[in-house]
C-alpha cells in the first residue's frame, strides 16, 4: 500500500544570500530530506450493543453528543442496533476509539442503563 508517501524526495537549499535572491545563478546543494515518512493510524469500529432495557432516546442522544451524528442517522443508527443486536458508531484511531467507548460506558452507568459499547480493528 502507497501511503504517507512524499512527492519531494530532496530538498534544495541555497548556499547564500546572493543565491536566494537570484543575484549570481550560483550554486545550489541538494541534500536528502531529513523528514521521510508519516503512517495513517490503524483504525478501529466503535461497536453498539443492544440490550433490552436501554432506552431508545438515550442512545440516540449518545449518538448525537459522543459520535457526532446527525438526528437522522443517529436514530437509522440505534434502530439497526436493536433490530440487528449490534452496529457501528463510528471508525476512529486506537486512542479517539478508547476514549468513545469509556465516555459511553460511563453516561450509561451515571444513567444506570446496562448499554454496552466494544472497539474491533477495522
Ligand atoms: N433495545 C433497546 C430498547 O428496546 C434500545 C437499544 C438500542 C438499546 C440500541 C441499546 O445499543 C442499543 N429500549
Amino acid at each position: 500500500m502507497s501511503q504517507g508517501r512524499s512527492s519531494e524526495a530532496f530538498r534544495a537549499r541555497s548556499t547564500g544570500a546572493h543565491d536566494r535572491e537570484g543575484l549570481t545563478g550560483g550554486q545550489v546543494i541538494v541534500e536528502p530530506k531529513t523528514k521521510t515518512r508519516t503512517k495513517r493510524p490503524s483504525l478501529y469500529r466503535v461497536i453498539l450493543l443492544n440490550d433490552d432495557y436501554t432506552p431508545m432516546e438515550f442512545v440516540v442522544e449518545l449518538l448525537r453528543t459522543v459520535f457526532h451524528k446527525p438526528q437522522a442517522e443517529a436514530t437509522r443508527i440505534m434502530l439497526h442496533v436493536h433490530q440487528k443486536g449490534s452496529g457501528i458508531a463510528g471508525i476512529y484511531p486506537c486512542e479517539i476509539a478508547e476514549t468513545k467507548v469509556r465516555a459511553v460506558e460511563e453516561l450509561a452507568r451515571q444513567a444506570q442503563h446496562p448499554l454496552k459499547c466494544a472497539m474491533e480493528p477495522e
